[in-house]
């Protein structure tokens, strides 16, 4: 993997960059879609490739490995085949899925035991196994084991977490150094910092991710419930010790607005399921604010549903007929706001690149944060 960082901003740590990989490239910042199981939910190919067009996707290892399971994955040639999807995939290591069995899973040093919540059956995640299980669902870019801490957690419980995340990377690096892809391209491994909203341990984590000399590097356990705020503080520790040279990723996160504030504190990737989840319940981004669509207010408002929108389905349907899909209860109704959705996080990363690289990123993200803190 290949990663050049093209222009900083003046007036805040906002970086643009270009990660090159076997599989092309992804211009950054970016927001990558969430593919949980083998699709970006609800939408076709086409639409995902030719509409909303994202450089790169995410997938699940947890939810991989239940269903279809790593043995079908294998035999189809890897989840880029499988899924018929030629552009980047990260996959998640399971770390985040897992903690949120919350009750259904139990946390050791070798590695966690969950329940599967599909049929009850017990499984064991560990960071050798999970590296394992990458290697052959096959992403580009796969990431360390880790344990995302709850919100609020306790410094102890923290301060264990925290290195015991750091021993499971080393056993990823160990592993991953034994173990060589089994495809025809490269795959690139992230480690992940922890530390919940603790400044010391983050930093900690930041220096101990950092050494690991990984090419890319993650930021977990953050959009779990804390005040944004927090959230800012523990990137902005983080984002001074990471290196320049190498992309940042902010895990699950977040609005749109959070987006913004941490492509200003130095990060580069993004995922979240908000787009797509909030979309099947009604909710639509949009550059002045969000909408519920379901709203009674909207019965009879014949205009388009996101007139300065760049998808297709913003011109193509009005909010009266959306909202009448959701109370219908019509699944073109969730479609057409998941693809609004996806394209207005993929336009507003782009357009954070472009203000970037046209040295007024500052401003127009002020603006647009202002903008964007409305229910309309
Ligand atoms: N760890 C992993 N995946 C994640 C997270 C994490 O901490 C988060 C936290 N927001 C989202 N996805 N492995």
């Amino acid at each position: 993997m290949d990663f050049e960082l093209l222009s900083t901003d003046a007036g805040s740590k906002a970086r643009a960059g270009k990660i090159t990989t076997d599989h092309g490239v992804i211009e950054t910042p970016i927001f990558m879609p969430v593919g949980t199981v083998a699709s970006v939910k609800g939408i076709h190919q086409r639409e995902l490739k030719e509409d909303i067009n994202p450089d790169i996707i995410l997938g699940n290892t947890y939810h991989l490995y239940l269903r279809p399971q790593t043995d079908i994955l294998r035999k189809a040639g890897g989840l880029h085949k499988f899924m018929n999807w030629d552009r980047n995939i990260l996959t998640d290591s399971g770390g985040y899925q897992v903690y949120s069995l919350s009750a259904r899973r139990k946390i050791k040093e070798e590695g966690v035991k969950f329940k599967s919540h599909i049929d009850g059956s017990y499984h064991t995640f560990t960071p050798e196994n999970v590296m394992e299980i990458q290697r052959t669902i096959g992403a580009d870019i796969i990431m360390a084991f880790d344990e995302c801490t709850p919100y609020p957690c306790d410094y102890n419980y923290a301060k264990r977490s925290m290195h015991m995340t750091h021993r499971w990377l080393d056993r990823c690096i160990n592993h991953l150094e034994k173990t060589p892809e089994i495809y025809d391209y490269k795959q690139t491994f992230f480690p992940i910092v922890q530390g919940s909203t603790y400044k010391d341990l983050r930093k900690q984590s930041a220096e101990y991710i950092a050494n690991a000399g990984a090419e890319g590097n993650a930021i977990g356990g953050l959009s779990v419930g804390e005040p944004a705020e927090e959230m800012y503080a523990m990137t902005e520790v983080v984002t001074e010790i990471l290196p320049e040279d190498k992309p940042r990723y902010l895990m699950g996160v977040g609005t749109p607005i959070n987006i913004l504030e941490n492509i200003a504190l130095g990060i580069d990737m993004f995922d979240c399921v908000m787009p797509t989840r909030n979309g099947r319940n009604g909710m639509l981004f949009t550059a002045h604010g969000t909408i519920n669509i379901k709203n009674k207010k909207w019965e009879d408002d014949f205009s388009p549903i996101d007139p300065e929108g760049v998808s297709f389905v913003d011109s193509e349907y009005s909010k009266a007929y959306v909202r009448h899909l959701f109370s219908v209860n019509e699944m073109l109704g969730r479609q057409i706001a998941s693809i609004h959705n996806l394209s207005f996080y993929l336009w507003l990363v782009r357009e954070a690149r472009k203000h970037i690289l046209a040295g007024d990123f500052t401003p127009w993200k002020d603006k647009m944060v202002k903008q964007m803190d409305k229910r309309l």
